[in-house]
């Protein structure tokens, strides 16, 4: 039987170094969980389903009819608009035998279309202070019930993904375990792989049992720095609230094989 390798753990460091050591740590390219940086943050204490469910009441929008993200991408390329509120109080129902949820993830809340639903959270948080050199920054929220998960895939962009509610599981792989990774491009600048990363199919993806991933399951007030290119997904333990930072510096091109 093909077995994967072992997991390795993340390093873990306080925001206070994290921002004084960003330079280094940035060179060093590996992922840590920060720990410390959501403190003061007013959304560890407030953002809930209930919350969201309250201030979305009215919002519609067109979501992938899967949550599920390896399925949308390579099954089910579908979309439906849903009244959010409405998905956001079912979260933590039982789904339906057979069927997944929409998720509610991805949304760039700045975005001038929906920018209105959350002008009153931008005061709720705020990342670690690194990156001078920054050339754009985008917030995204993520809301999801257990189970909703994405597919392998890796971003031109430095991340933190901050878990504000509930836990989610964080798998990572350093950009040079491409070669077990199975990544196809499906857009300009989108590669994911096909490989269920939960439930490995070694006879059709065997180089995968080679690939050397690190895995964490964050708790509300830690956040994930994923550095541009490290493969990763992502698995919500429970019904799980994040928001993310995607910081764009001039340095990082685009992943190219
Ligand atoms: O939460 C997820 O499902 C994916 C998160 C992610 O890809 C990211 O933070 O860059």
């Amino acid at each position: 039987m093909t077995v994967q390798r072992d997991l390795q753990p993340i390093e873990r460091m306080d925001v206070a170094l994290v921002e004084r050591y960003w330079p280094e740590l940035y060179k060093r390219n590996i992922p840590l969980v920060v720990t410390g940086a959501m403190d003061d943050w007013v959304a560890l204490r407030d953002w809930t389903p209930d919350f969201f469910a309250e201030l979305l009441t009215g919002m519609e929008h067109p979501l992938r009819a899967t949550d599920d993200e390896g399925e949308y991408a390579f099954v089910n390329h579908v979309k439906r608009t849903i009244i959010v509120s409405d998905y956001i109080r079912a979260l933590g129902s039982e789904r339906l035998q057979g069927t997944r949820r929409p998720f509610f993830g991805n949304i760039p809340i700045q975005d001038p279309d929906i920018a209105h639903w959350f002008t009153s959270l931008m005061n709720d948080f705020s990342f670690p202070d690194v990156a001078p050199e920054r050339i754009g920054d985008e917030v995204r929220l993520w809301i999801g019930a257990q189970g909703q998960k994405s597919t392998v895939h890796n971003d031109s962009n430095h991340g933190f993904n901050a878990q504000v509610y509930g836990r989610k599981r964080f798998r990572l792989w350093s950009p040079d375990q491409h070669p077990y990774i199975y990544a196809v491009r499906i857009s300009d600048d989108t590669w994911v792989s096909p490989v269920d990363w939960q439930q490995p199919n070694f006879e059709e993806y065997p180089k995968f049992a080679q690939a050397e991933g690190a895995e964490v399951i964050l708790e509300p007030g830690e956040m994930l720095y994923i550095p541009a290119f490290w493969w990763h997904a992502a698995r919500s333990e429970s019904v799980a609230i994040n928001a993310n930072i995607w910081i764009f510096t001039p340095d990082i091109g685009k992943w190219i094989q």
